[in-house]
């Protein structure tokens, strides 16, 4: 499993409750989002990760969800081209940040469109979401550049399920060739060779966890799959979510 070191966080903007979503639960609490942000960030750095955050920008309202932006592997930065229009200025100052940390970064060229949330590295393989917002282009793109880097991949062709944004939301990888994965989502021929832990249905918002070195950061709430990754021996980091999950965002955004 991979040691994480550094992690890149982006404050919520003044402008967050104006940003994109589906999910009908309400306007977000700035206020509450801020502090649920930064009881994330601590959570990080209790894992061993030293964190770079990034300032918040209010004219680009989804901004703080920094994951979309780009893919980070060990060997190189690739910098998406979102595929909802309003987020494609973010991607500077994230490349900007991240010129820090990489010699050279590459870019996903339109009419490829990508994002991060739909991007699921499971030791040397890759699952690539194509959704709403990554096209079969953008999904060719980074297969060819991870493939240089001795990466397998595949494709996992989500369109079909309502109300699914990216894969992420319904897929983590928690090493150890272990998936957690919401009920009815599944594809098991695609995800032969891994074992499965399965989120019901109604925790389906908890499927979005992050295996961080030597925790699992998962939404607060959701008592069966938390019961579930302690009972496998994992140390859980619960966090509450509330602010985040009604703008369609997750822990690994
Ligand atoms: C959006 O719709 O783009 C944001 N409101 C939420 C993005 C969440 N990102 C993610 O799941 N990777």
């Amino acid at each position: 499993m991979i040691r994480f070191q550094h992690a890149i966080v982006r404050t919520p903007c003044s402008s967050f409750a104006e940003g994109l979503t589906a999910a009908d639960m309400g306007k977000p609490d700035l206020d509450l989002a801020l502090e649920q942000h930064s009881a994330y960030c601590a959570a990080l750095e209790q894992c061993g990760v030293t964190l770079t955050i990034m300032e918040p920008d209010p004219r680009f309202p989804d901004s703080t969800f920094v994951e979309d932006t780009a893919v980070l592997t060990s060997h190189r930065a690739i910098i998406t081209h979102p595929g909802a229009s309003s987020r494609r200025g973010e991607v500077s100052n994230v490349a900007q940040n991240l010129s820090q940390f990489y010699p050279s970064l590459q870019t996903i060229q339109p009419p490829g469109t990508l994002d991060g949330g739909d991007i699921c590295q499971a030791g040397n393989h890759f699952f690539i979401g194509i959704s709403e917002r990554t096209n079969i282009d953008g999904a060719q793109q980074l297969a060819r550049l991870l493939e240089q880097d001795g990466y397998s991949s595949s494709f996992v062709d989500i369109r079909g399920f309502e109300g699914l944004l990216h894969l992420k939301s319904s897929l983590a990888y928690l090493g150890d060739q272990r998936l957690v994965i919401t009920k009815g989502v599944e594809d098991l021929s695609i995800f032969e060779g891994y074992e499965i832990v399965y989120v019901d249905t109604d925790e389906y918002y908890a499927a979005n966890c992050v295996r961080v070195n030597d925790f699992v950061l998962l939404a607060a709430g959701f008592p069966k799959i938390a019961a579930k990754l302690s009972t496998l021996g994992y140390q859980t980091q619960l966090l509450e979510m509330s602010e985040f999950q009604k703008m369609d965002g997750g822990l690994s955004c």
